[in-house]
Protein backbone atom coordinates (compact mmCIF):
# COMPACT_ATOMS: atom_id res chain seq x y z
CA UNK A 1 0.00 0.00 0.00
CA UNK A 2 1.24 3.50 -1.11
CA UNK A 3 -0.04 6.18 0.79
CA UNK A 4 1.71 9.89 1.00
CA UNK A 5 0.77 13.02 2.34
CA UNK A 6 -0.82 13.98 -0.98
CA UNK A 7 -3.46 11.10 -0.11
CA UNK A 8 -4.36 12.62 2.80
CA UNK A 9 -4.38 15.95 1.64
CA UNK A 10 -7.29 15.37 -1.25
CA UNK A 11 -9.11 12.24 0.42
CA UNK A 12 -7.71 10.08 -2.46
CA UNK A 13 -6.54 6.14 -2.15
CA UNK A 14 -3.97 5.92 -4.60
CA UNK A 15 -1.51 9.09 -5.22
CA UNK A 16 -2.22 9.61 -9.21
CA UNK A 17 -3.72 12.38 -10.71
CA UNK A 18 -5.58 12.21 -14.40
CA UNK A 19 -3.72 15.10 -16.50
CA UNK A 20 -6.45 17.84 -17.86
CA UNK A 21 -5.86 17.11 -20.84
CA UNK A 22 -8.27 19.75 -23.52
CA UNK A 23 -11.14 18.53 -25.42
CA UNK A 24 -10.32 14.97 -23.64
CA UNK A 25 -10.39 14.98 -19.93
CA UNK A 26 -14.55 15.41 -19.75
CA UNK A 27 -16.80 14.88 -16.21
CA UNK A 28 -17.17 11.22 -17.21
CA UNK A 29 -13.13 10.43 -17.85
CA UNK A 30 -12.79 12.56 -14.48
CA UNK A 31 -15.09 10.70 -12.48
CA UNK A 32 -14.15 7.19 -13.58
CA UNK A 33 -10.21 8.37 -12.58
CA UNK A 34 -12.13 9.30 -9.40
CA UNK A 35 -13.87 6.17 -8.86
CA UNK A 36 -10.85 4.78 -9.18
CA UNK A 37 -9.18 5.86 -6.28
CA UNK A 38 -6.63 8.18 -8.21
CA UNK A 39 -7.81 11.81 -8.99
CA UNK A 40 -9.67 12.60 -12.20
CA UNK A 41 -9.40 16.77 -13.67
CA UNK A 42 -11.91 18.26 -16.10
CA UNK A 43 -9.75 20.23 -18.67
CA UNK A 44 -11.25 23.55 -19.37
CA UNK A 45 -9.18 23.88 -22.38
CA UNK A 46 -10.10 26.85 -24.14
CA UNK A 47 -14.07 26.00 -24.00
CA UNK A 48 -15.95 28.90 -22.74
CA UNK A 49 -17.32 28.72 -19.17
CA UNK A 50 -20.51 27.25 -19.75
CA UNK A 51 -19.02 24.00 -21.13
CA UNK A 52 -16.69 23.29 -17.99
CA UNK A 53 -20.15 23.99 -15.64
CA UNK A 54 -21.48 20.99 -17.42
CA UNK A 55 -19.07 18.81 -17.01
CA UNK A 56 -18.25 19.45 -13.39
CA UNK A 57 -21.87 18.74 -12.87
CA UNK A 58 -21.15 15.42 -14.51
CA UNK A 59 -18.64 14.16 -12.89
CA UNK A 60 -20.88 15.31 -10.10
CA UNK A 61 -23.63 12.93 -10.71
CA UNK A 62 -20.73 9.99 -11.81
CA UNK A 63 -18.73 10.26 -8.18
CA UNK A 64 -18.95 11.67 -5.10
CA UNK A 65 -15.16 11.47 -4.94
CA UNK A 66 -13.06 14.60 -5.01
CA UNK A 67 -12.08 16.24 -8.35
CA UNK A 68 -10.54 19.00 -10.19
CA UNK A 69 -10.54 21.00 -12.91
CA UNK A 70 -7.71 21.98 -14.49
CA UNK A 71 -7.27 25.87 -15.79
CA UNK A 72 -5.12 26.53 -18.91
CA UNK A 73 -4.08 29.83 -18.22
CA UNK A 74 -3.82 31.15 -22.04
CA UNK A 75 -7.45 30.54 -22.79
CA UNK A 76 -9.35 33.22 -23.40
CA UNK A 77 -11.79 32.04 -21.28
CA UNK A 78 -9.90 31.87 -17.83
CA UNK A 79 -11.40 34.18 -16.11
CA UNK A 80 -14.90 33.05 -16.29
CA UNK A 81 -13.60 29.81 -15.58
CA UNK A 82 -11.58 30.94 -12.53
CA UNK A 83 -15.18 31.92 -11.13
CA UNK A 84 -17.24 28.93 -11.90
CA UNK A 85 -14.65 26.75 -10.10
CA UNK A 86 -15.86 28.69 -7.10
CA UNK A 87 -19.08 29.20 -7.62
CA UNK A 88 -19.45 24.86 -8.47
CA UNK A 89 -17.15 24.68 -5.12
CA UNK A 90 -14.54 22.20 -7.19
CA UNK A 91 -12.27 20.84 -4.31
CA UNK A 92 -9.17 21.17 -6.55
CA UNK A 93 -8.23 23.23 -9.41
CA UNK A 94 -4.70 22.71 -11.23
CA UNK A 95 -3.44 25.38 -13.79
CA UNK A 96 -1.41 24.37 -16.77
CA UNK A 97 0.46 27.11 -19.74
CA UNK A 98 1.27 30.33 -17.17
CA UNK A 99 0.93 32.53 -14.00
CA UNK A 100 -2.54 32.08 -11.89
CA UNK A 101 -0.90 34.46 -9.68
CA UNK A 102 -3.82 36.51 -10.16
CA UNK A 103 -6.38 33.73 -8.85
CA UNK A 104 -4.59 32.86 -5.69
CA UNK A 105 -6.35 34.61 -3.68
CA UNK A 106 -9.56 34.40 -4.25
CA UNK A 107 -9.62 30.30 -4.90
CA UNK A 108 -7.84 29.82 -1.49
CA UNK A 109 -10.16 32.01 0.44
CA UNK A 110 -13.07 29.83 -1.45
CA UNK A 111 -11.06 26.86 0.45
CA UNK A 112 -10.41 25.71 -3.50
CA UNK A 113 -6.84 23.02 -3.20
CA UNK A 114 -4.91 25.05 -5.84
CA UNK A 115 -2.04 22.75 -7.24
CA UNK A 116 -0.16 24.85 -10.34
CA UNK A 117 1.84 23.40 -12.67
CA UNK A 118 5.02 24.66 -12.56
CA UNK A 119 7.66 24.30 -15.43
CA UNK A 120 10.26 26.35 -13.49
CA UNK A 121 12.19 26.39 -10.23
CA UNK A 122 11.22 30.42 -9.77
CA UNK A 123 7.57 29.40 -10.19
CA UNK A 124 7.90 26.77 -7.66
CA UNK A 125 8.75 29.25 -4.83
CA UNK A 126 6.40 32.12 -6.22
CA UNK A 127 3.19 29.38 -6.24
CA UNK A 128 4.46 28.21 -2.72
CA UNK A 129 4.64 31.88 -1.15
CA UNK A 130 1.04 32.73 -2.62
CA UNK A 131 -0.33 29.60 -1.17
CA UNK A 132 -0.30 26.56 -3.51
CA UNK A 133 -1.65 23.16 -1.00
CA UNK A 134 0.76 21.30 -3.91
CA UNK A 135 2.69 21.67 -6.74
CA UNK A 136 3.03 19.79 -10.61
CA UNK A 137 6.01 19.55 -11.45
CA UNK A 138 5.59 18.11 -15.27
CA UNK A 139 8.93 17.74 -17.99
CA UNK A 140 8.96 18.16 -21.18
CA UNK A 141 8.57 14.26 -22.14
CA UNK A 142 4.33 15.43 -21.59
CA UNK A 143 2.17 15.83 -24.33
CA UNK A 144 0.79 19.24 -24.96
CA UNK A 145 2.43 22.71 -23.88
CA UNK A 146 6.06 21.70 -22.86
CA UNK A 147 8.54 23.44 -20.68
CA UNK A 148 12.03 23.33 -21.13
CA UNK A 149 13.61 20.94 -18.58
CA UNK A 150 12.95 16.97 -17.94
CA UNK A 151 11.21 15.43 -15.49
CA UNK A 152 14.45 13.68 -14.36
CA UNK A 153 15.82 17.65 -13.75
CA UNK A 154 12.69 19.31 -12.76
CA UNK A 155 11.41 17.14 -9.91
CA UNK A 156 14.29 17.09 -7.86
CA UNK A 157 14.93 21.04 -8.16
CA UNK A 158 11.17 21.66 -7.53
CA UNK A 159 11.28 19.33 -4.33
CA UNK A 160 14.25 21.45 -3.47
CA UNK A 161 12.60 24.95 -3.56
CA UNK A 162 9.45 23.44 -1.74
CA UNK A 163 8.00 22.03 1.66
CA UNK A 164 4.72 21.17 -0.08
CA UNK A 165 3.96 17.93 -1.66
CA UNK A 166 5.05 17.71 -5.42
CA UNK A 167 3.46 15.88 -7.88
CA UNK A 168 5.78 14.86 -10.86
CA UNK A 169 4.61 14.73 -14.62
CA UNK A 170 5.86 14.10 -17.93
CA UNK A 171 7.16 10.31 -19.09
CA UNK A 172 5.34 8.44 -16.21
CA UNK A 173 2.78 5.61 -17.75
CA UNK A 174 4.24 2.67 -15.37
CA UNK A 175 5.18 1.28 -11.95
CA UNK A 176 8.72 2.00 -12.96
CA UNK A 177 7.93 5.73 -13.74
CA UNK A 178 5.72 5.87 -10.56
CA UNK A 179 8.82 4.27 -8.51
CA UNK A 180 11.54 6.59 -10.01
CA UNK A 181 9.27 9.80 -9.72
CA UNK A 182 9.42 8.82 -5.85
CA UNK A 183 12.82 8.79 -6.22
CA UNK A 184 13.49 12.19 -6.95
CA UNK A 185 11.17 13.16 -4.05
CA UNK A 186 7.76 13.51 -5.44
CA UNK A 187 4.86 12.39 -3.67
CA UNK A 188 2.18 11.32 -6.60
CA UNK A 189 2.46 11.21 -10.50
CA UNK A 190 0.27 12.93 -12.86
CA UNK A 191 -0.45 10.92 -16.18
CA UNK A 192 -2.18 11.73 -19.54
CA UNK A 193 -1.29 9.88 -22.05
CA UNK A 194 -1.67 6.83 -20.45
CA UNK A 195 -4.99 7.38 -19.84
CA UNK A 196 -5.86 8.26 -23.64
CA UNK A 197 -6.09 4.68 -23.70
CA UNK A 198 -8.79 4.50 -20.75
CA UNK A 199 -12.07 2.69 -22.04
CA UNK A 200 -13.52 6.20 -20.41
CA UNK A 201 -11.83 8.29 -22.70
CA UNK A 202 -14.18 9.26 -25.47
CA UNK A 203 -11.63 10.21 -28.08
CA UNK A 204 -11.98 9.02 -31.49
CA UNK A 205 -10.74 5.67 -32.35
CA UNK A 206 -8.05 6.18 -34.40
CA UNK A 207 -6.59 8.50 -32.07
CA UNK A 208 -6.57 6.11 -29.54
CA UNK A 209 -5.24 3.39 -32.44
CA UNK A 210 -2.42 5.70 -32.81
CA UNK A 211 -1.41 5.98 -29.21
CA UNK A 212 -1.72 2.01 -29.50
CA UNK A 213 0.98 2.00 -31.91
CA UNK A 214 2.97 4.50 -31.44
CA UNK A 215 6.80 3.57 -31.09
CA UNK A 216 9.70 5.57 -29.36
CA UNK A 217 10.27 7.83 -31.35
CA UNK A 218 6.41 8.82 -32.68
CA UNK A 219 6.60 12.12 -30.96
CA UNK A 220 8.00 15.53 -31.89
CA UNK A 221 7.63 19.02 -30.94
CA UNK A 222 6.60 21.61 -32.73
CA UNK A 223 5.51 25.46 -32.27
CA UNK A 224 8.60 26.85 -30.68
CA UNK A 225 9.15 29.89 -33.06
CA UNK A 226 5.65 31.42 -31.42
CA UNK A 227 6.89 30.43 -27.70
CA UNK A 228 4.55 28.00 -27.14
CA UNK A 229 6.08 24.39 -28.25
CA UNK A 230 3.73 21.37 -28.30
CA UNK A 231 4.39 17.56 -28.18
CA UNK A 232 2.12 15.98 -30.36
CA UNK A 233 2.47 13.00 -32.55
CA UNK A 234 4.40 12.96 -35.92
CA UNK A 235 1.65 13.09 -38.12
CA UNK A 236 0.93 15.06 -41.84
CA UNK A 237 0.28 17.63 -39.79
CA UNK A 238 3.09 17.94 -37.50
CA UNK A 239 5.25 17.52 -40.57
CA UNK A 240 3.59 20.69 -42.41
CA UNK A 241 3.25 22.38 -39.44
CA UNK A 242 7.18 22.09 -38.81
CA UNK A 243 7.95 22.93 -42.52
CA UNK A 244 5.88 25.92 -42.11
CA UNK A 245 7.51 26.75 -39.43
CA UNK A 246 11.31 26.25 -40.76
CA UNK A 247 10.25 27.73 -43.95
CA UNK A 248 9.73 31.21 -42.60
CA UNK A 249 5.51 31.53 -42.53
CA UNK A 250 4.21 34.39 -40.87
CA UNK A 251 3.35 34.08 -37.59
CA UNK A 252 -0.42 34.90 -37.98
CA UNK A 253 -0.32 31.95 -40.67
CA UNK A 254 1.08 29.82 -38.67
CA UNK A 255 -1.04 30.27 -35.96
CA UNK A 256 -4.11 29.66 -38.34
CA UNK A 257 -2.62 26.39 -39.21
CA UNK A 258 -2.99 25.21 -35.76
CA UNK A 259 -6.67 26.55 -35.35
CA UNK A 260 -8.72 23.55 -34.64
CA UNK A 261 -6.02 20.95 -35.27
CA UNK A 262 -6.70 19.39 -31.80
CA UNK A 263 -10.27 19.33 -32.62
CA UNK A 264 -9.87 17.78 -35.57
CA UNK A 265 -7.85 14.69 -34.33
CA UNK A 266 -9.80 14.46 -30.80
CA UNK A 267 -13.58 14.02 -32.18
CA UNK A 268 -12.93 13.52 -36.11
CA UNK A 269 -10.06 11.40 -35.92
CA UNK A 270 -8.80 13.16 -38.60
CA UNK A 271 -5.30 11.74 -39.81
CA UNK A 272 -4.75 14.54 -42.49
CA UNK A 273 -5.30 18.00 -40.04
CA UNK A 274 -5.59 16.61 -36.84
CA UNK A 275 -3.02 17.36 -34.08
CA UNK A 276 -2.68 14.23 -32.09
CA UNK A 277 -1.29 15.24 -28.83
CA UNK A 278 0.88 12.45 -26.95
CA UNK A 279 3.60 12.51 -24.47
CA UNK A 280 6.90 10.28 -25.36
CA UNK A 281 5.70 7.07 -23.06
CA UNK A 282 3.12 6.44 -25.87
CA UNK A 283 5.22 3.97 -26.20
CA UNK A 284 4.05 2.16 -23.28
CA UNK A 285 0.85 2.25 -23.93
CA UNK A 286 0.13 -1.46 -25.37
CA UNK A 287 -3.92 -1.90 -24.16
CA UNK A 288 -7.83 -0.12 -23.97
CA UNK A 289 -8.46 -0.38 -19.88
CA UNK A 290 -11.00 0.76 -17.71
CA UNK A 291 -9.20 4.03 -15.91
CA UNK A 292 -9.66 2.55 -12.57
CA UNK A 293 -7.10 -0.55 -13.41
CA UNK A 294 -4.72 1.88 -14.75
CA UNK A 295 -4.45 3.69 -11.27
CA UNK A 296 -4.17 0.54 -9.60
CA UNK A 297 -1.67 -0.92 -11.98
CA UNK A 298 0.98 1.79 -11.74
CA UNK A 299 0.76 1.91 -7.97
CA UNK A 300 1.13 -1.90 -7.55
CA UNK A 301 3.79 -2.20 -9.88
CA UNK A 302 5.70 0.58 -8.10
CA UNK A 303 5.58 -0.98 -4.89
CA UNK A 304 7.76 -4.06 -5.79
CA UNK A 305 10.17 -2.12 -7.29
CA UNK A 306 10.67 0.72 -3.81
CA UNK A 307 10.92 -2.27 -1.87
CA UNK A 308 13.43 -4.31 -4.46
CA UNK A 309 15.85 -0.86 -4.61
CA UNK A 310 16.87 -1.92 -1.30
CA UNK A 311 18.67 -4.35 -2.54
CA UNK A 312 21.57 -1.79 -3.75
CA UNK A 313 21.88 -0.44 -0.46
CA UNK A 314 24.94 -2.10 1.78
O1 LIG B 1 -0.53 23.12 -20.06
C1 LIG B 1 -0.03 22.05 -20.25
N1 LIG B 1 -0.28 21.33 -21.38
C2 LIG B 1 -1.07 21.76 -22.41
S1 LIG B 1 -1.94 23.20 -22.47
C3 LIG B 1 -2.48 22.83 -24.00
S2 LIG B 1 -3.52 23.89 -24.91
C4 LIG B 1 -2.39 24.78 -25.79
N2 LIG B 1 -2.54 24.77 -27.11
C5 LIG B 1 -1.70 25.47 -27.88
C6 LIG B 1 -0.65 26.20 -27.34
C7 LIG B 1 -0.46 26.18 -26.01
C8 LIG B 1 -1.36 25.48 -25.20
C9 LIG B 1 -1.99 21.64 -24.40
N3 LIG B 1 -1.22 21.05 -23.49
N4 LIG B 1 0.79 21.48 -19.34
C10 LIG B 1 1.11 22.16 -18.13
C11 LIG B 1 2.29 23.04 -18.31
N5 LIG B 1 2.35 24.23 -17.85
N6 LIG B 1 3.42 22.73 -18.95
C12 LIG B 1 4.24 23.82 -18.86
C13 LIG B 1 3.54 24.76 -18.14
C14 LIG B 1 3.92 26.08 -17.73
C15 LIG B 1 4.65 26.90 -18.56
C16 LIG B 1 4.96 28.19 -18.16
C17 LIG B 1 3.54 26.53 -16.47
C18 LIG B 1 3.87 27.80 -16.07
C19 LIG B 1 4.57 28.61 -16.92
O2 LIG B 1 4.86 29.86 -16.46
C20 LIG B 1 5.26 30.81 -17.39
C21 LIG B 1 5.15 32.15 -16.77
O3 LIG B 1 4.15 32.83 -17.02
O4 LIG B 1 6.08 32.51 -16.03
Amino acid sequence: MIQTPICDMLGIKYPVFQGGMAWIADGKLAAAVSNGGGLGIIAAGNAPADYVRGQVKIAKSLTDKPFGVNIMLMSPFADDIAQVVTEERVPVVTTGAGNPSKYMEAWTAAGIKVIPVVASVAMARLMTRLGASALIAEGGESGGHVGELTTMVLVPLVCSATDLPVIAAGGIADGRGVAAAFMLGACGVQMGTRFLSAEECSIHPTYKEKILKANDLATMVTGKKLGHPVRSLRSNFSRRYAQAEFGGMPDDELEALATGALRKAVVDGDVDGGCFLAGQIAAMVKEVQPAADIVREVIEGAEPILRGAMKWVK
